[in-house]
């Protein structure tokens, strides 16, 4: 994906050899041998094809997952699209998902086969030199950047894949990821280790979209009870920043989108004003600053338009409103907006991943799903069977009612 291009080229990861060694003697020693098994392989431009495909056992500090629940993101249609100039073919596409811990790797500590992972694409090394994961300076952040390079160039941090098609050719992995896959192989510092009783389509959902916007809310944002708050496309992602605004006890709560099907959902989720751009001869920004005094605390852009960024920005409140960037742009996209917006307050920011850190951040939301705090059932729209069903989901995901999409293996 574009937002992952620049990672793409700082691949300089290698294996000592006294390492190589162990994994070949791991796998002489029968400790886990090679999975033939059914994935949905992108081979080229909308070209999904359910294959069979090998995948290799875990080197060091990796983990094989047995993948049971697949949730579709936007972000794997649009590589699938081949709209990203970086996307790679053939890979094995997929990032949200529930799996079970298969087999692990030599150094692998801290979990085994059983336990339930939920594989995320910002990994958390927890290393005391990495900046980035180890306080203070570790706080402010979830970009660990351990495995950034070779994760964008679809291979382990050994430099190669773990998977082969029936012709023995290798296939790309995919935001270190690769869940349309009955089994995947993913770095130890990408597995967020989640309760025993967590169920595993939930638990796709928290892979991505539906942590992101709860995120965005809660950590990129902090939003604090009595404020107000506009989301900008009501999508998992728009509809779970509202759930989060509401839970923070965020007074106003204006939910925007030009698809009025989405309305009933943002309601229900603690939507106070629903308000679709259609309805208006005039820009966006102006209604909602119309609609209020001075604009809104905090606003959110969870369509990854540009044009739409800007807006959320413009209608900040004056003196302090903040605005994050949570959606997407297409690769070569730029946002813009006249410097007196910055000027007058406003501050414009963004959000990977909600800044949640997987390892340590993410297994929570499963304790408060599972603890009736935290509802999620209502992301998933759409159920499908078997990582056929991953073909269906994208049909699904077109059809512009569906939040989520669930392909159960
Ligand atoms: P979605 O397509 O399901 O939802 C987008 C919504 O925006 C739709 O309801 C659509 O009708 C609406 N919309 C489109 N254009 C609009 C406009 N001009 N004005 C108002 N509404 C408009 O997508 P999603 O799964 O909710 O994801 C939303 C965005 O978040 C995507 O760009 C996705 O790539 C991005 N994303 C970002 C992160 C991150 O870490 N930053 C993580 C996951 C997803
Ligand atoms: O570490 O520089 C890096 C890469 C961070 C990747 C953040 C991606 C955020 C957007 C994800 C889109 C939805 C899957
Ligand atoms: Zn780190
Ligand atoms: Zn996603």
């Amino acid at each position: 994906m574009a937002a992952l291009r620049s990672a793409r080229v700082l691949c300089s990861a290698r294996v000592p050899l006294v390492q190589r060694c162990c994994v070949h003697l791991g796998q002489i020693r029968g400790f886990a041998s090679p999975i033939k098994c059914k994935a949905a392989v992108a081979r080229g431009v909308n070209d999904l094809r359910v294959e069979e495909v090998t995948v290799a056992p875990p080197g060091p500090r990796e983990v094989r997952l047995k993948v049971h629940s697949n949730a579709l993101c936007h972000t794997d249609i649009y590589t699938l699209s081949g709209q990203d100039p970086e996307g790679l073919f053939p890979s094995i596409l997929g990032h949200e998902a529930g799996t079970v811990v298969e087999s692990v790797g030599e150094g692998v500590t801290g979990l085994k086969p059983g336990d339930k992972v939920i594989p995320c694409y910002t990994p958390q090394c927890g290393e005391p030199d990495c900046i980035f994961c180890f306080p203070p300076r570790g706080k402010r952040t979830n970009l660990c950047p351990k495995i950034r390079g070779t994760q964008g160039n679809g291979v382990m941090p050994d430099g190669t894949s773990r998977f082969t098609d029936a012709e023995g050719k290798e296939i790309k992995h995919f935001m270190g990821c690769s869940t349309f896959s009955e089994y995947t192989v993913v770095a130890d510092i990408s597995c967020a280790k989640v309760s025993e009783t967590a169920p595993l389509d939930v638990c796709s959902l928290l892979g991505c979209g539906v942590s992101t916007g709860l995120g965005a809310a809660w950590n990129t944002l902090n939003i604090e009870g009595g404020s107000s708050v506009a989301v900008f496309g009501l999508g998992a992602v728009g509809l779970s920043v509202i759930q989060g605004s509401k839970m923070r006890g965020a007074a106003r709560i204006f939910a925007i989108d030009m698809n009025p099907k989405k309305f009933e959902m943002a309601k229900e989720l603690g939507a106070t004003d629903c308000v679709n751009p259609k309805d208006y001869d005039k820009p966006i920004q102006q209604v909602i600053v119309g609609m209020t005094k001075w604009g809104v605390d905090y606003t959110f852009d969870c369509t990854g338009n540009v044009e739409v960024m800007r807006a959320a920005l413009e209608c900040a409140h004056r003196g302090w409103g903040e605005s994050c960037v949570v959606g997407v742009a297409a690769a070569g996209k730029e946002i813009s907006t006249r410097p007196f917006q910055l000027v007058t307050g406003r501050k414009w920011t963004g959000t990977a991943f909600g800044g949640f850190k997987g390892r340590s951040e993410v297994p929570p939301l499963i304790d408060d799903y599972e603890a009736g705090r935290l509802k999620l059932d209502h992301y998933i729209t759409h159920r499908f069977h078997g990582v056929e069903g991953n073909l269906q989901a994208v049909e699904a995901l077109h059809s512009g009612d569906c939040l989520r999409a669930v392909v159960t293996y």
